[in-house]
């Protein structure tokens, strides 16, 4: 008997709920290669992730809700449904807000139970239920005083932007309990629509693209072929819906995704677009959708993608600029659409299981993104640029923006961790990201699997892969080499694997037995990162990183008495790791020797005869991971350094 539970807790899978789905549940998706492992199938132990996590809902998912609730953003739900007696505060998509908030609960309740917050969100649940209309209609901004402007603002109205985060919650929401009260009241504002709009009803588009991906993984989710017909008619564009075409370009969104060739608008909204036009590939195999995709996905790596994996390099429009428009300092690359960035490269890997997909995810994951929360849990960058004056009055980390969208996201994109680690095949295991972890879970054929890693990656490049099938298997485990690494090694009980090249999946195939161990080694050795000479900002300069992190420097950290922007890298110099338990959370730093360029000095004219530049003093630099900049005082940074 005691044996018995032993094996069933050894091989746990988890039952409870139907947590059992993975973020995005491609199991029956004709076009996915790989099919999602569930958050709740993957632990994460100490290492890079651990502390970002806790702090997540530690301190960011409780101190958003008292946010929530000193701006009113709750109270907008109550007075719609009578409990309050209040004006409506916040701009018009205030909602969508709290409802990833509550996705991010979701995905934090599977990987274990969170009392507090769960009694919490249940609370808001009921909050944001009690204010639907019988008609099926939820939404706080247009009710009330605004009821004459619903539906009539498709472009800026974000009325299915809302919806769609609403959905996305109630999907996650009943994955994690298997409570189906937000899904349901989700539901019943889409029956609302279909009964309304559509190609034989009343013509409508998204305005901000969003709601096509939720529509998708309902779909998923109830079966009910209507809600992918309806991503489909909002992906084609209504020709009687008369957009502008600076708003169709602007907006992504209301013209036929297939008919797109290049990245430009709002770059939030191109990521959101782009990823529920792959949801819409994965289902119904329309190739059209499948052949802009590439396209625009090549657009943005190739011409429009900051180092961080950030896109959408203006803020005039949040919108991504002309081909190789990368400003450092002006960068605007929202959080949000560094986010949307892993959405759509998760979407593209499901349809093809080709690295450069998982590549890019982990860049936008490990850097621009990241970035986005702060160390401490409560302060978040809208903006994340690659390059800081350092002035006290530039705030780029805030506990609350009016407009608050990266806060939640970035909760909800932590949350969902675990289920980007992991995908299954018809020919065995995908390994995509590195980290100590446990994985229960299965093999398509149903027989049950474990994996445990461990390793200190990103710090250090080695991963031990501890393979546990119940029984010994014939399968194959692909590990993912990423692109960065210059020189990899695998070994499986021991014995060397030739063939092993970077930034392609590298498949092992055998029968697997329990305990069998894997060991692969990825060289994480510094390395200096050029721009494509077209990036005219980055001319003359060059880039650090180690493993999957982009480095920068930070003045706080470099020798006195000489301005940060003035030093210089030796291109042929050193950069030493150094590990400091004791500094920001945590970090390898790098240790460089550099020169100061000759500091002009106050009456050096703006401009003067050339001359080549002399030499000043060498000086002992001091770089840190990207994520972690203006976490200390205000000082400037920069990410591209002048070279010598
Ligand atoms: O419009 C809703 C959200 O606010 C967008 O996704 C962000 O870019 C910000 O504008
Ligand atoms: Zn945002």
């Amino acid at each position: 008997m005691r044996f018995l539970i032993a094996i069933v807790l050894l091989f746990r899978i988890p039952l409870a709920a139907d947590d059992a789905r993975p973020v995005l549940d491609t199991a029956h998706s004709p076009k996915a290669v790989l099919h999602g492992v569930p958050v709740s199938a993957v632990t994460l132990g100490e290492g890079f992730w651990a502390p970002r996590r806790k702090v997540n809902v530690e301190v960011s998912l409780p101190t958003l809700l008292e946010l929530f609730e000193q701006k009113g953003i709750l109270d907008n739900f109550r007075r719609i449904s009578g409990k309050k007696d209040v004006a409506r505060r916040g701009p018009l998509f205030t909602d969508s807000d709290v409802y990833k908030w509550l996705e991010a609960i979701a995905f934090t309740l599977q990987s274990g139970p969170q009392p507090k917050l769960r009694a919490a969100a249940e609370a808001v649940i009921d909050d944001i239920v009690g204010a639907q209309e019988a008609s099926g209609y939820l939404n706080t901004y247009y009710s009330r005083e605004n009821l004459a402007e619903r539906h009539q603002n498709m472009r800026g109205g974000h009325e299915l932007y809302c919806l769609g985060h609403m959905l996305q919650a109630g999907i996650a929401w009943q994955r994690a309990t298997g409570e189906r009260k937000l899904l349901d009241s989700g539901i019943r504002m889409v029956e609302y629509l279909l009964r309304n709009f559509g190609p034989d009803k009343k013509p409508i588009f998204t305005g901000h693209p969003e709601f096509e991906l939720a529509l998708v993984e309902l779909y998923r989710t109830t079966a009910d072929r209507r809600y992918l017909d309806f991503a489909g008619y909002l992906l084609g564009g209504d020709p009687r819906n008369h957009i502008a075409p600076r708003d169709l370009t602007y907006l992504f969104s209301g013209r036929p995704f297939y008919t797109r060739t290049r990245l430009e608008g709002h770059a939030v909204r191109a990521m959101y677009a782009s990823s529920g036009a792959a949801d819409y590939y994965l289902e119904t195999g329309d190739e059209r959708y499948f052949r802009t995709l590439e396209t625009l996905w090549q657009d943005m790596v190739r011409r429009k993608m900051y180092l961080t994996g950030g896109v959408g390099s203006r803020a005039s429009g949040e919108a991504f600029g002309e081909p190789y428009e990368l400003p450092n300092q002006q960068a605007y690359t929202e959080s949000c659409a560094a986010i949307g960035n892993i959405f759509w490269d998760w979407r593209m890997l499901q349809a093809t299981a080709a690295a450069p997909y998982m590549d890019v995810l982990e860049r936008a994951l490990y850097n621009g993104a990241n970035s986005g929360l702060s160390l401490g849990g409560n302060l978040y960058c809208y903006r994340n640029p690659l390059e800081l004056v350092g002035n006290p009055e530039d705030k780029i980390r805030n506990p609350w923006y009016d407009t608050t969208c990266c806060p939640p996201n970035l909760q909800r994109l932590l949350g969902s961790l675990p289920g980007y680690f992991y995908s299954t095949s018809k020919d065995g295991l995908y390994v995509h990201l590195y980290h100590n972890s446990e994985l229960r879970w299965r093999l398509e054929d149903g027989s049950r699997l474990q994996v445990a890693q461990s390793t200190r990656y990103p710090w250090e490049g080695a991963v031990e892969l501890r393979v546990e099938p119940a029984k010994p298997r014939e399968f194959t485990l692909f590990l993912r080499i990423p692109a960065w690494a210059r020189k990899a090694e695998i070994s499986v009980n021991g014995a060397p694997v030739s063939g092993v090249t970077a930034g392609a999946y590298f498949p092992l195939r055998r029968t697997w037995k329990p305990a069998d161990r894997v060991l692969l080694r990825l060289d994480v050795t510094p390395r200096l990162t050029a721009a494509n000479p077209r990036v005219r900002e980055n001319l003359g300069k060059v880039a650090v990183e180690r493993g999957p992190l982009v480095y920068c420097m930070e003045g706080i950290d470099q020798p006195a008495g000489v301005a940060m922007f003035d030093w210089t890298i030796d291109a042929a110099g050193k950069f030493e790791s150094e590990w400091r338990a004791d500094l920001l959370g945590g970090i390898m730093l790098l240790r460089h020797k550099g020169t100061a360029a000759a500091a002009p000095s106050a009456t050096e004219p703006l401009y003067r005869l050339f001359t080549p530049a002399e030499a000043g003093k060498s000086g002992a630099l001091t770089l840190i991971p990207y994520y972690t900049f203006a976490n200390r005082e205000p000082t400037p940074m920069q990410v591209w350094i002048p070279y010598r």
